[in-house]
C-alpha cells in the first residue's frame, strides 16, 4: 500500500473486508504499519530503525514502552505549522462559544500560532524549560487550549486540572509535580453559577507554600465578561493580557524525542490517591490523528464539536490535539447543554454547522428527559457522525441519539478508551462496521483486546472476562508520574505480561465487544472517574467520622451515584446538618462533582475476618438487593447486613 496517503486510507475504510484487511495488517507488521502513520507527520529528525519496543511483563524486568526512539518532532508544530504550510492559516482552528448566548469567538490557525507563540514566550520569561510541569486550571476559554499548545510548543509538560476540583485537590497535584507556574482565570459563569476561580488557585498555592513548595508565577487571564473584585494581590500574581499581548508572535519550537513527556492528567484508582497518568509525544501525537480521521472521519475543515472539558483526557485527544492534527475546526464550549434551555446542543450544531459531535451518555439521558421538541426545534442538517464516550451507553440512551438527534442517518461512534490509553481503543467506524446498540464494536487498528478469566487465562470465542491487551498501541501511558512501581502493580501485575484495563467485557458471536463497567473500586459519576478511596478518606477528615465505605450504585442519568455509609464516633448523632458537613468535605477535598447523594449510617461495617471491607455487600444494600446478597459467610460478623438494611432509610 502507497504510504503517501495513508490517513486518507483510513479515513476512507469503507467496508467490514477493508477494515478486516487493514485490522490483520495492523497486528501483524505493527511496526510497519505505525510507520506509514508516522510518516504522514512532521519529523523533525527521523527515527531510529527500530519502531517499536517493549516489555509487558513484570517478571522478565520493568515494564517499558517505546515508539519512534530517536525521532524528533514537535506537537505544536504538527498542530499548527503543518496546517499552516498546508495553505489552511485562514481556516478556523477553534469556534469559542461563550456560556451565555452571543457570546462567541474564532481564531485561525495564524491567530493561533501567534496566541501559542506568544504565551510560549512567556513561560520562557518565566523560567519554564523543557520537562518542566505547568499547572493549567481554566475554564473552557480558548486560552486552554493555547496554553497546552504553548506547553508543547516549548518542550514544557502539562497537567490540566479540571476546573471543578476543590482547591486541596488542587495543591494535590501542585505538589505531586511541583510546578513552579499555573495558569488561570479569575472567573466564570457556567451555567447560572459564578466560579470564582482564582480564589481556588489562591487557596491551593497557599496549602502548598504550607508544605514547603512555592509557586513562583501564577499568570491570571482576566474574564472581562464578568465584574470581579482585584484578582491580582499576592507578588506571584500576573496580569494574563497585559504580560502575554505585547510579546512576540514568534517562538522557536522545542524539538522533542519521541518518547520525551507531552503531558500528564491525573485520574482516579482503586486505591489511594490519584495517579499522575504520564503520556509521551510521537506515539500519542500519530495515535490522536489517525483515530480522529478514521473513527470520525475526519477531513480538513470539519467542524468538529466534543463537548468534553480540557480537563479530561476526551478535552486533550479529541478537542485539541487529534482536531488540530487533521486541519480541522474544533469547537471550545463553555456552558452546560441545558443552559439557557435544552435545546443548546442543537442551536449550536445548526449556528456553526457542525459534522460531527460528540458526547457522554450522562448528557444524552439528561437531555433526552426533556422531551424531543427542544431537538426538533432545530434542523441539525449538517451532522454526519456522531460519538459517545465515558460510560457505557444504554440502549435507550442510543436509539435516541441515533433516531431522534441523527434522524436515523448519523452512525453513532461508542467509543472505548480511557485516560490511561490516550485513544479510542474498541470502538466502531463510521463506514465500515456495522452498529449494535450498547456495543463499543470491535478494537481500533493495532489493537490486540483480550478477556481473562480470573486465572489470568485467555478466553476465546464469546466470553466474558477481564479487559486486557496483549501488545502495546502508540499513545498508551508510559509510567505515572513519578511511580513507576505503581504503574506496574496497579496496570500489569494481575495478570502478567498484559494491561489490565479495570473494566471487565463480554465479547459476542461476532467478535463485538460489550463492556460491562469497572471491575475495581473505580466509580463512573456522569462521566467522571471517581475512586471511591479518595471519596472515603475525604468523609473520614470530618471530626465525627472515624470510618467510611462509598459506593456506587445505578442512576437512571448519571450512571453511577455515589452511597456512602459512615460510622460516627460514639454518642454522635448523624443528623441532616452532619449529612451535610460530611458532603461538604468531599466538596472541599476533592470537588462539587464527587459529592455523596446518600449518607447513611453504619454502627458497624460489613468485614472479612481480615478487616477487608466487602463493597459487594454495600453494594447490595444500597441497590436493596439484599435477597441476591451471595456468599455473607466469610463476614466477620454476618449480623451487620440486617442492621444495615433497618437503618438504611433512617
Ligand atoms: C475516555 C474516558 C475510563 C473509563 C473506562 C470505562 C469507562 C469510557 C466507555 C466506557 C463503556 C464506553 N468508559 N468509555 N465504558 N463504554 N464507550 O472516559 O477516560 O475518564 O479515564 O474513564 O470510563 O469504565 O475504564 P476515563
Amino acid at each position: 500500500m502507497n504510504s503517501d496517503d495513508f490517513m486518507d486510507v483510513l479515513r476512507t475504510c469503507c467496508s467490514r473486508e477493508q477494515y478486516d484487511a487493514l485490522y490483520r495488517e495492523s497486528v501483524e507488521d505493527p511496526q510497519n504499519f505505525w510507520a506509514k502513520v508516522a510518516r504522514e507527520f512532521h519529523w523533525e529528525e527521523p527515527w531510529k530503525s527500530n519502531v517499536l519496543a517493549f516489555n509487558f511483563n513484570v517478571d522478565n524486568g520493568k515494564v517499558d514502552v517505546s515508539w519512534f526512539a530517536g525521532g524528533k518532532t514537535n506537537m505544536a508544530w504538527n498542530c499548527i505549522e503543518r496546517n499552516i504550510q498546508n495553505g489552511c492559516g485562514e481556516q478556523t482552528a477553534f469556534i469559542w462559544e461563550g456560556n451565555n448566548l452571543g457570546e462567541e469567538g474564532k481564531k485561525t490557525y495564524l491567530e493561533l500560532q501567534a496566541d501559542v507563540n506568544r504565551l510560549a514566550n512567556w513561560l520562557k520569561s518565566a523560567g519554564v524549560k523543557k520537562n518542566d510541569a505547568v499547572i493549567i486550571y481554566l475554564p473552557m476559554i480558548m486560552e486552554l487550549p493555547v496554553a497546552m499548545l504553548a506547553c508543547a510548543r516549548i518542550g514544557a509538560v502539562h497537567s490540566v486540572v479540571f476546573a471543578g476540583f476543590s482547591s486541596e485537590a488542587l495543591a494535590q497535584r501542585l505538589l505531586g509535580c511541583k510546578a513552579k507556574v499555573v495558569l488561570t482565570c479569575s472567573a466564570v459563569m457556567r451555567g447560572s453559577k459564578h466560579i470564582n476561580l482564582k480564589g481556588v488557585v489562591d487557596e491551593a498555592c497557599d496549602f502548598a507554600a504550607a508544605k514547603d513548595h512555592a509557586v513562583d508565577h501564577c499568570l491570571c487571564f482576566i474574564n472581562a465578561r464578568l465584574n470581579s473584585d482585584n484578582h491580582l494581590t499576592q507578588s506571584r500574581d500576573k496580569h494574563w493580557q497585559n504580560e502575554v499581548d505585547q510579546l512576540p508572535r514568534d517562538c522557536e519550537t522545542e524539538w522533542m524525542d519521541a518518547e520525551d513527556p507531552l503531558f500528564m492528567l491525573y485520574t482516579s484508582g482503586s486505591t489511594g490517591s490519584p495517579k499522575g497518568v504520564l503520556h509521551t509525544t510521537g506515539g500519542y501525537m500519530i495515535y490522536a490523528g489517525a483515530t480522529c480521521a478514521s473513527v470520525f472521519n475526519m477531513r480538513q475543515g470539519d467542524v468538529f464539536w466534543c463537548t468534553a472539558d480540557c480537563g479530561w483526557i476526551t478535552g486533550h485527544t479529541y478537542l485539541t490535539y487529534g482536531p488540530l492534527l487533521n486541519g480541522a475546526t474544533s469547537i471550545v464550549f463553555e456552558g452546560v447543554p441545558n443552559y439557557p434551555d435544552a435545546g443548546r446542543c442543537w442551536n449550536i450544531i445548526d449556528k456553526y454547522k457542525v459534522k460531527t459531535f460528540y458526547t457522554a451518555p450522562t448528557a444524552l439521558r439528561a437531555l433526552q428527559r426533556y422531551g424531543d421538541d427542544f431537538v426538533k426545534a432545530y434542523k441539525r442538517s449538517s451532522l454526519k457522525i456522531l460519538g459517545t464516550v465515558g460510560e457505557p451507553i444504554n440502549p435507550e440512551a442510543w436509539q435516541w441519539y441515533f433516531n431522534v438527534v441523527g434522524e436515523g442517518r448519523c452512525p453513532v461512534m461508542d467509543t472505548w478508551w480511557q485516560t490511561e490509553t490516550g485513544g479510542h481503543m474498541i470502538t466502531p467506524l463510521p463506514l465500515a462496521i456495522e452498529q449494535k446498540p450498547g456495543s463499543a464494536t470491535l478494537p481500533f487498528f493495532g489493537v490486540e483486546p483480550v478477556l481473562l478469566n480470573e486465572n489470568g487465562v485467555e478466553l476465546l470465542d464469546e466470553a466474558e472476562g477481564y479487559l486486557c491487551f496483549k501488545t502495546p498501541w502508540p499513545s498508551m501511558f508510559r509510567t505515572l508520574f513519578a511511580d513507576h512501581q505503581r504503574y506496574e502493580e496497579s496496570y500489569f501485575s494481575m495478570f502478567k505480561g498484559y494491561y489490565f484495563s479495570g473494566d471487565g467485557a463480554k465479547r459476542d458471536a461476532d467478535g463485538y465487544y460489550w463492556i460491562t463497567g469497572r471491575v475495581d473500586d473505580v466509580m463512573n459519576v456522569s462521566g467522571h472517574r471517581i475512586g471511591t478511596a479518595e471519596v472515603e478518606s475525604a468523609l473520614v477528615t470530618h471530626a465525627e467520622c472515624v470510618e467510611a465505605a462509598v459506593v456506587g450504585i445505578d442512576h437512571p442519568i448519571k450512571g453511577q451515584s455515589i452511597y456512602a455509609f459512615v460510622t460516627l464516633r460514639e454518642s454522635c448523632e448523624l443528623t441532616n446538618s452532619t449529612r451535610k458537613a460530611l458532603v461538604d468535605c468531599v466538596r472541599a477535598m476533592i470537588g462539587p462533582f464527587a459529592a455523596p447523594d446518600t449518607i447513611q449510617r453504619a454502627p458497624a461495617l460489613p468485614k472479612t475476618r481480615s478487616g477487608k471491607i466487602m463493597r459487594r455487600i454495600l453494594r447490595k444494600i444500597a441497590s436493596r438487593e439484599e435477597e441476591s446478597l451471595g456468599d455473607t459467610s466469610t463476614l466477620a460478623d454476618p449480623t451487620v447486613v440486617d442492621t444495615l438494611v433497618e437503618l438504611r432509610d433512617k
